[in-house]
């Protein structure tokens, strides 16, 4: 059963459970992406154990630095979930922002859930994904293994949602077959369509969650980690955010944000640097290179065929 707005008691500074229910619940302020949020946390509940994460006291309370800006940080944890978090921000002028994902605990080789919303004067900047923890170009049986079954949902909204256009074509490896990455200019309709979308990924990755058995070698293990920890460190070094967060927050505090909020697990799941990883980064004094992309924006289309396989041409 659904708990109704009503039921929700807000918890102090942000992730808080519904008083009659027990479900996790945010805040009954009303953000436009609210829904999306209240949506995660209502159906994960009914998979598993959800439960605050430590992030939470940290973060929960943070606010921006002018007034006009609404802004709310949630972090939950879970069995198989290593964290679930949400920020979402509503400025003044039209800016809403969401971004959410779900990271698994590394015993499992789930993708990351990851729903990134981007809304400014009009213009809208999605990206919907199961990010794969392991390339799918180069891993056949990890993309049979989560994406077969898969298709014809993200084939459905590849219609509905078109291709964005040319990207950072670094970013493609840590993308699927399904993955969502569009713009579009708001509308009622399109804000419909991209809460439809959300709720089918976010159900089809509980699916996958649900199915997720546990490692016990421990070599898959490490690699798991590896590979979710490489992701963040891509994420936390290169995502198109941090300007806007910085402008939000100021520096420091975005920094802090964006490595131990957003991209928690990149100072404690490895050791390897980004440098270490994304060796084509390294300018003089091996400092890291500002630029978001060395390939340069590529992909004017979308780069995967109706079964899934790879068709992109990097210079197209
Ligand atoms: C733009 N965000 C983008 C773009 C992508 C993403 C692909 C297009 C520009 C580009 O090609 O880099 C998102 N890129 C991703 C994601 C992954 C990736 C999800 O590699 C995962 C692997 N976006 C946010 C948040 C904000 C935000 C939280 O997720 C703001 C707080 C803003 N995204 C934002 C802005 C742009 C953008 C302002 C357009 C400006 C730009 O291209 O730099």
């Amino acid at each position: 059963r659904r708990s109704s707005a009503a039921e929700l008691g807000g918890g102090g500074g942000g992730g808080g459970f519904a008083r009659r229910t027990g479900r996790p619940c945010v805040r009954a302020s009303a953000l436009s992406y609210r829904q999306f949020v209240q949506f995660a946390l209502d159906e994960t509940a009914l998979h598993t154990r959800v439960a605050p994460s430590p992030l939470q006291e940290r973060f929960g309370s943070m606010k921006p630095l002018d007034d006009k800006t609404e802004i709310e940080l949630l972090s939950y944890e879970a069995p198989k979930i290593r964290l679930l978090r949400s920020l979402s921000i509503q400025g003044s002028k039209g800016l809403q922002v969401l971004d959410f994902a779900m990271f698994p605990e590394p015993e499992y080789d789930l993708p990351i859930f990851c729903a990134n919303f981007f809304t400014a004067a009009e213009t809208n900047i999605v990206v919907l994904d199961l990010n794969p923890l392991y390339d799918v170009v180069k891993h056949k049986e990890y993309k049979d293994k989560y994406y077969e079954g898969l298709m014809s949902l993200g084939l459905n909204y590849a219609e509905l949602l078109p291709w964005g256009g040319k990207l950072t074509g670094e970013s493609l490896r840590f993308f699927s077959p399904i993955v969502i990455w569009t713009r579009f200019k708001s509308s009622q309709h399109m804000h419909d369509v991209l809460y439809s979308a959300f709720m089918d990924y976010l159900k089809a990755w509980l699916g996958l969650m649900d199915l997720g058995i546990r490692e016990t070698d421990a070599s898959r293990i490490i690699a798991n980690r590896e590979a979710q920890h490489r992701y963040l460190t891509w994420r936390a070094e290169k995502d198109p955010g941090y300007e806007v967060l910085k402008r939000l927050f100021g520096e420091t505090r975005a920094k802090n944000v964006v490595r131990s909020f957003l991209f928690d697990g990149v100072n404690s799941l490895g050791s390897k640097t980004f440098l270490d990883y994304f060796p084509e980064y390294q300018c003089e004094e091996g400092r890291v290179n500002e630029k978001r992309s060395m390939l340069g924006k590529s992909f004017a289309t979308r780069p995967w065929n109706r079964k899934g396989e790879f068709i992109g041409n990097r210079n197209d």
